[in-house]
């Protein structure tokens, strides 16, 4: 049997956009804000730890800038950041310069052939979904998701569970049906707790991610001239890339 739906995380999953996207996005917020603030690619990695841009930004704050004295209205100034790092982070995604990760628009190509509705579960802000799909695939590619959940869908963000559940609620379908790809510790535990098996594609800020939960761990999608590694959980057998094969499989397992 095939999964009835494919749910997509974005950031780590459809393409590599932490490390060159939203951490540049935010440095230059910060310095157009006149800020000290500056995040090191290793930084950056620590503070993923916490899912959503202003949290990210309150988290650094709280755990790493005792020296800076947060005034009483720290909430709007991190508001007003995070809408100017959307601008930087939009406007990077329209110079093309963050491109799909391997295997993706093969994977979704597929898929839609054979009719497997599609959905995406994050917690960024549509604004750079909506740059991203616009970018990567046109105009069209927005009405390929039946459902893109993302922000303020969910009130508690990745690890919880609700972001996947607001989907399988608007899909009317059962976790069961539904296969999730993730990229993250945060991905796993909140697709995982919305009981959908979940596929992992890990990249280089998550790859020492404690995955517990995961169906299976690979290093990405995959093509036929650029196969994925195995990394942890089902047997894929001889399988070079994620297809609907191995998703067959996976339902099955
Ligand atoms: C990734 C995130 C997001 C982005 C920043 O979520 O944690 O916070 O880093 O996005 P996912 P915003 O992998 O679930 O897509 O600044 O728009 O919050
Ligand atoms: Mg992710």
């Amino acid at each position: 049997m095939l999964p009835s739906v494919l749910i997509f995380d974005v950031d780590g999953t459809l393409a590599d956009t932490e490390r060159h996207g939203h951490r540049p996005a935010f440095n230059a917020a910060f310095r157009e804000a006149k800020l000290d603030w500056e995040w090191s690619e290793d930084l950056y990695g620590e503070l993923l730890a916490i899912t959503g841009g202003k949290e990210r930004m309150q988290f650094y704050l709280d755990q790493y800038r005792a020296d800076f004295v947060q005034p009483p209205d720290i909430k709007s100034i991190i508001a007003n950041l995070h809408v100017a790092k959307t601008r930087h982070f939009t406007q990077m995604l329209a110079q093309g310069t963050i491109p799909l990760r391997v295997g993706v628009r093969r994977l979704l190509d597929e898929a839609r052939i054979a009719g497997i509705r599609l959905a995406i579960a994050t917690t960024t802000t549509p604004a750079n979904v909506d740059a991203l799909l616009m970018n990567a695939f046109g105009s069209h590619a927005a009405a390929w998701f039946e459902i893109i959940a993302a922000g303020n869908d969910a009130k508690a963000k990745k690890p919880d569970p609700e972001i996947y559940r607001v989907v399988l609620d608007r899909l009317r379908v059962p976790a069961s049906e539904c296969i999730a790809i993730e990229d993250s510790a945060n991905g796993v535990r909140s697709a995982c707790g919305a009981g959908i098996k979940t596929l992992v594609t890990i990249n280089d800020y998550t790859r020492n991610d404690d995955l517990t939960g995961a169906a299976v761990v690979v290093d990405s999608l995959g093509e036929p001239s650029n196969p994925f590694n195995w990394i942890a959980g089902a047997d894929v057998g001889n399988a070079k890339q994620v297809d609907l094969a191995l998703l067959q499989r996976l339902m099955a397992s």
